[in-house]
């Protein structure tokens, strides 16, 4: 079956907003006395943020935390965050990204977002590229996060196509498995690259323009 579609993962793919979400759990976990670097922060990529959460609290030593807490705790990051985020704008989005967006439409495939993020909605709003695509899967529409393939088969599904119609495009391991997972092609960029699973492996994001031919 040939590639109808293209299914697109927005953070680290589409615009980096990791430094972002680096600092706002930052704050958090400092607040509460618990360790948190660079390296635990990269292990949440493409992850829910309850379960980021979770990784996060793997550190946490203190007096145990009930499941309310644990969401005033997420709430706190992710209006951090949404502060944070207030501060992208088109100039976030590189031409490069832009341009392979619109040649792709052009090309005649289907364009859909397959995002874990509940702000994936805002995020592009701010960068002004909501346009660009066909139908948009995120945070706000499943209840298993990557690597489970639930948000990739919904966005196949938004779109009316096969999973084997579809190429999905992620940065992060638990995407490729999840692509993998809902029966779809997969395209590797960034530090997805190394896990070395991924159908194709794109240098930059241009590369696109030569699978989707
Ligand atoms: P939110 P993606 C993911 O976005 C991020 O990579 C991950 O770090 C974050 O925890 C997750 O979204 C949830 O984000 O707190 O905004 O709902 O890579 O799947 O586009
Ligand atoms: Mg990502």
């Amino acid at each position: 079956m040939s590639l109808k579609a293209v299914i697109f993962d927005l953070d680290g793919v589409i615009v980096f907003t990791d430094q972002f979400h680096y600092q706002a759990w930052k704050q958090m976990a400092d607040r509460m006395g618990s360790y948190f670097d660079e390296e635990i922060n990269n292990r949440l990529r493409g992850v829910s943020r309850m379960d980021s959460l979770e990784i996060i609290l793997e550190r946490y030593e203190g007096e145990p935390l009930d499941d309310e807490k644990k969401m005033e705790l997420a709430t706190e990051k992710n209006e951090a965050y949404r502060s944070l985020l207030a501060t992208i704008t088109p100039a976030d989005v590189s031409d490069e990204v832009r341009g392979t967006l619109a040649e792709i439409r052009q090309r005649g495939y289907g364009i859909a977002l397959g995002s874990s993020s509940k702000n994936a909605k805002f995020i592009l709003e701010r960068v002004g590229l909501t346009g660009a695509f066909d139908q948009i899967s995120d945070g706000t529409n499943i209840t298993r996060s990557k690597p489970d393939p639930e948000v990739f088969v919904k966005a196949a599904q938004f779109l009316g196509r096969e999973p084997q119609e579809c190429l999905v495009v992620e940065d992060a391991e638990a995407g490729i498995d999840a692509g993998i997972a809902g029966g779809m092609l997969t395209a590797a960029i960034g530090d997805a690259v190394n896990c070395k699973k991924a159908d194709y492996e794109l240098g930059t994001f241009s590369d696109l323009l030569q699978i989707l031919v």
